[in-house]
């Protein structure tokens, strides 16, 4: 039996990021130097093949500082951690490596500058989710305000309403985190904004590609995790964007091929924190199925590096 024709659109770019890059790094090249087990407070990334694979290389994940024994090397997630983890760790006189993303750190600094000048922060994101306790954690209880949606705007009491700065998770959705600043400027016209915006250029550039993508193609793959804050918001912009069907695959196996049945052209993309591994799975997995047509949606090019942190680039 012959093979149905399908059009496959790679958007560009897609999957890793510097930030993700670096942290996983971070990891694999603490086990080199200190062998294992090696400690990673939360998942290093969100994506469990990522986390599987450093398991089996002798990195034990672990939510909290107190998981971790004192004489073992811990590394923090690049999702970033409150303050007072780093401070606990230094208390005890363990060997710590942050791999907080630069990105994610930029927002702490920006956070901690402002509050110095005496502002109260207003943070857009989402609640519960560790880049926003970390951020949130940089100042004193009390000092961070969170707004989740436009909405809760109306709900925000502050402590001077002319005295107000705004800092934002990097993984948001562009257009709805700018709804949300649009209704902080309305009610606080005084409140200071970040110079450089705080979502990042990883985020920035797959929601773009993602939406370049979406009126060309009948359904949508974004390779991503659920636990995964950019990667949702890839599904999110997809279906806004006016693709009929988009959804999450971790890997191939997680495919409804049955929801996919009669149509002509498919985009795939992925988080930031996705393996290239599992993209080419998932394409690998359309080349059996059909007679496939590559194509490519680039939007950007993308050349960041981040370099590891000093202690890990030092011989062993
Ligand atoms: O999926 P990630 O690990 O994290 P979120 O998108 O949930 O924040 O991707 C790396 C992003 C960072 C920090
Ligand atoms: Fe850094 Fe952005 Fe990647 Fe998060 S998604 S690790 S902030 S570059």
């Amino acid at each position: 039996m012959s093979k149905p024709p399908l059009t496959l659109y790679m958007a560009a770019p897609r999957g890793f990021c510097a930030g993700v890059d670096r942290a996983i790094k971070i990891v694999e090249m603490a086990l080199e130097k200190w062998g294992a087990p090696v400690y990673v407070r939360h998942e290093i990334v969100h994506n469990k093949f990522v986390v599987d694979g450093l398991r089996d290389r002798g990195a034990v994940f672990v939510e909290e500082l107190d998981d971790c024994p004192p004489d073992r090397p811990v590394i923090f997630s690049a999702h970033g951690v409150p303050k007072a983890v780093p401070a606990e760790a230094a208390a005890r006189d363990m060997l710590f490596v942050d791999a907080t993303c630069p990105l994610v750190s930029k927002v702490h600094i920006e956070a901690a500058r402002h509050s110095e000048a005496g502002l109260q922060m207003v943070m857009i994101g989402h609640a519960g989710h560790p880049e926003t306790v970390g951020t949130m954690g940089q100042l004193p209880p009390g000092e961070v305000l969170l707004v989740e949606t436009a909405e809760d705007v109306a709900t925000l009491a502050p402590r001077d309403p002319d005295r107000l700065a705004f800092i934002t998770q990097t993984t948001l959705s562009v257009d709805d985190t700018a709804e949300v600043v649009a209704a902080l400027k309305a009610r606080f016209p005084a409140i200071v904004g970040p110079h450089k915006e705080d979502i990042c250029y990883a985020t920035t550039n797959r929601q773009e590609a993602v939406k370049a993508m979406a009126p060309k193609v009948d359904a949508m793959l974004v390779v991503g995790a659920p636990n995964s804050s950019n990667s949702k918001r890839l599904v999110e912009v997809g279906t806004r964007a006016g693709c009929g069907y988009a959804q999450l695959v971790q890997r191939a196996s997680d495919i409804d091929w049955r929801a996919l049945d009669g149509i002509a052209s498919v985009g795939i993309t992925a988080g930031a924190s996705a393996p290239e591994i599992l993209i080419e799975e998932v394409v690998q997995a359309f080349l059996e199925r059909y007679d496939v047509t590559m194509d490519q949606i680039v939007t950007a090019e993308e050349n960041v590096e981040f370099k590891v942190p000093r202690v890990l680039r030092q011989a062993g």
